[in-house]
């Protein structure tokens, strides 16, 4: 077995639900963790990595795909690798490129054995990824988790095009096993410790999903995603899948659900045993100005908020709600309703940053909550209450 670069404690578990202690190169992870997206290695909004610190983010996901095309890799190395060049200490995941040569550059892409062939989405010229690109990406990047490069076939695709997809895929993976330990060795690698995830893919079908499973369980990697979810099935779909699946995955190794996704499916995720969530919603949503709350999401572009003048949420610590600490200990008390209104009327930048870093709290503190009733044994109570609260929110 390959030494540990990766520390994996089960704290608390309750059924298939589990909340675990991970330590890594770049500190520690507790989970169920959300991890804060900044696809070009900026959260969206405005929002800085001191920002992130101050809505206790834990890990920050960032993109191989759209920083090789922009700034480029090499460059970012130069500067000394992502955590220099964002300031921010912490763990950084980075994924793979796969999903986003799937989302982004669908005109003109040419998928073979080698890898990937595609146009870029911002000056349209030609560029190859395959695994071993994707991992001498992800090493100049220095992150502390790289994801392996996959194809995420569409949700509605058949049998025909997903088994031999995922066959492909599973080579993928050896090869960018075999990559990621040479880069690792070099001598002058910026994280000689960084830690490898396997993707499991396969669609909708149980089968090809479970035996998948079982295949890339045997590489023992250090985590393992699944990938290919989210992107069209049903819910429905999605549970199936998990319950189907995550139990062919290591128990005792992080499991990963790309791309996911509402309060509700976070909870019935970790239920299932899922323990690392990252999802564009809460700071999408906060560009528009759509916040969370304990009652159901509020769109703050309401009149009814004109004259509002409670912060978002009451009893929220982020600066949006609480403010910041001032020299004598207490905080600056934060921002109403009624004044975001008119910052996001206004078009005001600050508008969209008050609510996204409301929604990142907001998300982080969901993350507390779930670790906190699995760690004290009280995961079923609590979970049948939370959904229900989210359900009567959404009916
Ligand atoms: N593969 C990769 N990244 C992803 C996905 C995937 O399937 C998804 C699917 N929801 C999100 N991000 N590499
Ligand atoms: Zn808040």
């Amino acid at each position: 077995m390959a030494a540990a670069k990766m520390k994996y404690e089960i704290k608390g578990q309750c059924g298939r639900a589990k909340s675990a202690h991970v330590e890594t190169v770049h500190g520690v992870i507790e989970t169920p963790v959300f991890m804060n997206v900044g696809t070009v290695a900026a959260i969206k909004g405005g929002v800085s990595t001191d920002d992130l610190r101050l809505v206790h983010t834990q890990v920050e996901l960032s993109n191989t795909y759209h920083l090789h095309v922009r700034t480029g890799d090499k460059v970012i190395r130069e500067l000394g690798g992502l955590h220099r060049m964002m300031n921010w200490d912490k763990p950084i995941l980075t994924d793979s490129g796969g999903f986003q040569v799937y989302s982004l550059a669908k005109t003109g892409r040419k998928i073979r054995e080698e890898g990937v062939e595609f146009r870029s989405h911002i000056d349209g010229r030609r560029i190859f990824m395959g695994p071993e690109e994707s991992m001498q990406i992800q090493s100049n990047l220095g992150s502390t988790i790289a994801m392996a490069f996959d194809e995420c076939p569409p949700a509605l695709a058949e049998r025909d095009y997903i088994l031999p997809s995922v066959e492909r895929t599973t080579r993928w993976l050896l090869r960018c096993q075999a990559e990621m330990d040479r880069l690792n060795s070099l001598e002058d690698t910026l994280n000689p410790k960084q830690i490898l995830f396997g993707i499991n893919q396969g669609g909708v079908l149980e089968d090809i999903r479970i035996d998948h499973a079982k295949r890339i369980t045997e590489l023992d990697l250090e985590g393992y995603a699944v990938g290919g979810l989210a992107v069209g099935e049903s819910h429905e779909d999605m549970y199936r899948i998990l319950d189907a699946v995550v139990p062919h995955l290591p128990r005792h190794k992080p499991t990963y659900l790309m791309g996911v996704g509402t309060p509700e499916n976070m909870i019935q995720a970790v239920d299932r045993g899922i323990d690392f969530f990252d999802c564009v919603f809460p700071s999408r949503n906060g560009r528009h100005g759509h916040v969370y709350h304990a009652a159901g999401k509020l769109n703050l572009w309401n009149l009814a908020y004109e004259k509002d003048m409670r912060p978002i949420e009451e009893g929220c610590d982020c600066p949006a709600c609480k403010g910041i600490r001032k020299e004598d200990g207490t905080y600056t008390g934060g921002y109403s309703r009624a004044y975001i209104r008119h910052l996001l009327k206004a078009k005001e930048m600050l508008g969209m940053r008050l609510c996204v870093l409301h929604n990142l709290s907001y998300y982080n503190r969901l993350m507390v909550e779930m670790r906190n009733a699995i760690r004290e044994n009280c995961w079923e109570s609590w979970k049948t209450e939370a959904l229900y609260k989210l359900k009567i929110q959404n009916s």
